[in-house]
């Protein structure tokens, strides 16, 4: 029977308040963003947060990958199933992060720092794309010192799942390879996302000392695709890719790996370790008129997945949890889930 003790699935990543709007192509070439990308400010950007809030009506929405994901896990599971860590400042925003997480039952630890501004993210729609620029701020000193405080610790023991949104390799590796030590010894699931083509291009040497540790990987199919590029695998086929993922080599030999593959309403693709047909399963689909934006989508297919693994469900059940949940929130505005919550 599967446990049913308190904040069985544990996350890590980097909280950010989402600074959302509808945009166009010239706010997009005004600040040098493709449509459909997702990239850590620089000085050329300093500008589009105000750009956004003043004069495209912006909405402040909770954002952070992972926390998105850690809120969907808990949409689904029962009460006080998860806990999510990571980094922020002491001002308005980490508040509304707050309000947020307390609706959605989502217990966070985070590691307060008084003298940086909670991150945000720049969030550019254009039809059925977002482009997301990220100021790190607070999220970018989450350190192993807070990960290792006893009260944290313990949180990190009593798992029984967890969940590393890949963008988290630009912050602290460290403490991404403490929890994936921690999962390989203890024979429990951890469950990595790619979060991002610039972090298989740029972070390879992080993420490439993680995946041994990887029982389940998650990426779209421009991650799945960078990350081919970025290890000259020499292949361009999302199926092979999904495979070569799978196969890469593995620390803890109990379980065998499993790559999934999204690709936006193509069917998802699942490699196992050692097998060699790739599988597809389908996506729910969603009438045009219904779609609000794709912000989140990815997060919140993981988010039904990794509830899945949570409950001992088949991996099939997992990803079409996955399925379900994304296309709630892609309903939704920004990375969010319908209240009165739908059950699975
Ligand atoms: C380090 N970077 C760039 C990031 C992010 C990020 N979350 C963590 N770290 N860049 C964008 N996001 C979040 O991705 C979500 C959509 O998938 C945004 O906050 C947004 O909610």
């Amino acid at each position: 029977m599967a446990s049913t003790k308190d904040y069985r699935l544990l996350c890590l990543e980097n909280p950010l308040l989402d600074i959302q709007a509808v945009g166009d192509q010239a706010l997009l070439d005004k600040y040098g963003l493709k449509a459909n990308d997702a990239i850590l400010a620089e000085e050329t950007h300093q500008g589009l947060f105000e750009d956004l809030l003043n004069n495209y009506d912006a909405k402040l929405i909770a954002g952070g990958a992972a926390q998105n994901t850690a809120r969907g896990a808990q949409y689904i599971l029962s009460p006080n199933s998860v806990v999510y860590l990571g980094g922020v400042g002491d001002d308005k925003y980490a508040a509304i992060l707050h309000d947020a997480v307390k609706q959605a039952g989502l217990r966070v630890e985070y590691r307060v720092d008084a003298k940086e501004k909670t991150g945000r993210c720049g969030v550019v729609i254009t039809g059925h794309n977002r482009s997301l620029c990220t100021e790190l701020g607070a999220a970018n000193h989450y350190d192993l010192e807070h990960l290792k405080k006893p009260d944290i610790w313990s949180l990190v023991e009593n798992a029984e799942v967890f969940y590393i949104g890949g963008y988290h390799f630009t912050v602290c590796p460290p403490a991404i390879m403490e929890l994936c030590k921690q999962a390989a010894s203890a024979n429990k699931p951890l469950i990595l996302s790619l979060s991002a083509p610039f972090i298989p291009q740029f972070f390879k040497d992080p993420l490439d000392a993680s995946a041994p540790y990887w029982d389940y990987v998650i990426g779209n199919e421009a991650e799945a695709e960078a990350y081919a590029s970025s290890h000259d695998l020499g292949i361009t086929d999302l199926k092979e890719i999904a495979k070569a993922l799978a196969n890469l080599p593995k620390a803890n030999t109990q379980r065998r790996r499993v790559a999934i593959i999204t690709h936006g309403t193509e069917p998802t693709l699942v490699a196992v370790q050692g097998e060699d047909e790739v599988k597809e399963f389908p996506v729910h689909e969603l009438s045009k008129e219904l779609l609000n934006d794709t912000n989140g989508a990815g997060d919140a297919f993981a988010g039904g997945f990794a509830s899945g693994i949570v409950e001992g469900r088949s991996l099939a059940e997992s990803i079409d949890r996955g399925q379900w949940l994304a296309r709630l929130s892609i309903q939704e505005l920004g990375p969010s889930y319908p209240f009165p919550k739908q059950t699975y």
